[in-house]
């Protein structure tokens, strides 16, 4: 895969600011800290096109970046993260806005992608995720993240820990580490096949 640009489009805090574009998008969607600017950036092989940080809540807009990948063109949406702790409720029910704004009604989004923590168990957050946009007809992947913080052997019962607790969910479940680089071809190519 050949990256031949990447650029932000735009940074919206409203959805009447979103982009009109003809690209097909994928969208990032995660806890907040899960690795989700970073994985874009691995994808997009640039360090820190997508800001990443280690204080949570950092991502309260929605950014659109434009990629051209080989000889297609298509936009990564990076949404802001849910589940940070100590947030009014007026704080959540701006990302609720926000992020079901960009979701229901966005005829270019192809793919949802769902970020979970490789460490960590799936929660009622995530399950609930999945299931409103399996009833809007929006197709989901779920992405493990931060391969690397475990040991190979480690690694593969937890991949199957987390694909057992998504029950009877049939999404597709991959495996990467933005850190070591692991898992991004084999992700491009299922987006690439999604477009
Ligand atoms: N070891 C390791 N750390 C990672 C990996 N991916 C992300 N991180 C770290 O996790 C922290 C959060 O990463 P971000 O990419 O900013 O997470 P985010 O989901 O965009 O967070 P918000 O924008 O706050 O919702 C940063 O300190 C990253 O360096 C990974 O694959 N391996
Ligand atoms: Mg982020």
């Amino acid at each position: 895969m050949k990256i031949r640009r990447a650029e932000i489009n735009r940074s919206c805090a409203k959805p009447d600011q979103f982009p009109e574009t003809r690209r097909p998008e994928f969208a990032f969607l995660g806890r907040s800290n899960v690795g989700k600017s970073s994985l874009l950036n691995a994808l997009v092989q640039r360090k820190q096109l997508a800001r990443t940080s280690s204080t949570p809540g950092k991502t309260r807009m929605i950014h659109f970046f434009e990629v051209d990948v080989d000889a297609r063109e298509l936009m990564l949406v990076d949404l802001p993260g849910y589940g940070w702790a100590r947030v009014s409720r007026k704080e959540r029910a701006s990302w609720q806005q926000l992020v079901e704004g960009y979701l229901e009604d966005r005829d270019a989004l192809r793919v949802a992608i769902l970020l979970q923590d490789l460490r960590r168990d799936i929660s009622e957050d995530e399950t609930l995720l999945l299931d409103w946009l399996a009833e809007r007809g929006i197709e989901a992947l779920v992405v493990l993240t931060k391969g690397d913080k475990l040991k190979p052997m480690r690694r593969a019962k937890r991949a199957k820990e987390l694909k057992a607790q998504l029950g009877e969910r049939s999404v597709p479940i991959l495996l990467t580490s933005s850190q070591a680089k692991q898992g991004i071809y084999e992700l491009w190519k299922v987006l690439r096949d999604r477009l």
